[in-house]
C-alpha cells in the first residue's frame, strides 16, 4: 500500500510578486491548484475528505528581520519572507488547504540559512520528516518555489530520508530558466521522478 502526500514549498508572496519574484510563479500556483483538484479526487471523480486521503503540507521561508541571508546583513538575497509580513504569507488561493499542524517554518534563526523544508518545524516543534512518518507516507509529491534552492534541497532531503519523490514540473517557479533546467536534470539523475 502506497500513501501519498503533497509538499508545497514556499508559495509565498515575496517569491510570487514581491522582492524575490520568480519566473513562472503565477502559473505554478494555478497548476498547483489543478493538481490538488486532481490528486484529491477519487477515480469516479467524487470528492473525498481531502486531508484524510491526501495530506497537503506547506513549507514557509520565515525569516526574522535581521536574517543573515539578506544583503543588508551581509547575505546574498534582498529582504524577503519576514515573519508577520504579507511577503511571507502563503498565496491566498492555497489557504483553504492550509492546516497549522501541517505548516512548517524554516529560516527562523537569524544566523542560519535553511533552504530545505526538511529543516522546518510546525508550531508544535515537529519536523516535516516526523509528520510524514506519522502519516505512513511512502510517496511525496513536491511543488513550489524556487526550483534551484528550496525545492531542490527539500527533494534531496526527502530522497535521502527514503521517500519516493515526485517533482511536479509544471508547478514550480525558478530564479533563472537555465538554473531550473540544470537542477531538474541533476535531480532526475539522483532518482527524483520529474512528472
Ligand atoms: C529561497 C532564496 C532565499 C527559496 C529561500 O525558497 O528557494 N530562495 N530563501
Ligand atoms: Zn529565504
Amino acid at each position: 500500500m502506497r500513501n501519498s502526500a503533497l509538499v508545497v514549498v514556499d508559495m509565498l508572496y515575496d517569491f510570487i510578486d514581491g522582492s524575490l519574484a520568480c519566473q513562472n510563479a503565477d502559473n505554478a500556483v494555478k497548476e498547483t491548484l489543478k493538481q490538488i483538484d486532481r490528486l484529491t479526487k477519487g477515480q469516479g471523480g467524487e470528492e473525498h475528505e481531502i486531508l484524510d486521503t491526501f495530506p497537503i503540507l506547506f513549507i514557509r521561508d520565515h525569516h526574522p528581520a535581521d536574517h543573515c541571508s539578506f544583503t543588508c546583513n551581509g547575505g546574498t538575497w534582498p529582504v524577503h519572507c519576514v515573519a508577520g509580513t504579507h511577503g511571507g504569507d502563503i498565496h491566498e488561493h492555497l489557504l483553504p488547504y492550509v492546516r497549522e499542524e501541517l505548516t512548517f517554518d524554516k529560516g527562523c534563526d537569524s544566523n542560519l540559512e535553511q533552504y530545505s523544508g526538511f529543516e522546518g518545524t510546525n508550531s508544535a516543534g515537529q519536523s516535516l520528516g516526523e509528520i510524514l512518518e506519522l502519516l505512513d507516507t511512502t510517496d511525496v509529491h513536491v511543488c513550489g518555489i524556487a526550483t534551484e534552492f528550496c525545492v531542490r534541497n527539500t527533494c534531496e532531503d526527502l530522497l535521502k530520508a527514503g521517500f519516493r519523490v515526485h517533482l511536479l514540473k509544471d508547478c514550480i517557479a525558478y530564479v533563472s530558466h537555465e538554473g531550473h533546467l540544470k537542477a531538474l536534470e541533476e535531480m532526475a539523475s539522483q532518482g527524483i521522478v520529474i512528472e
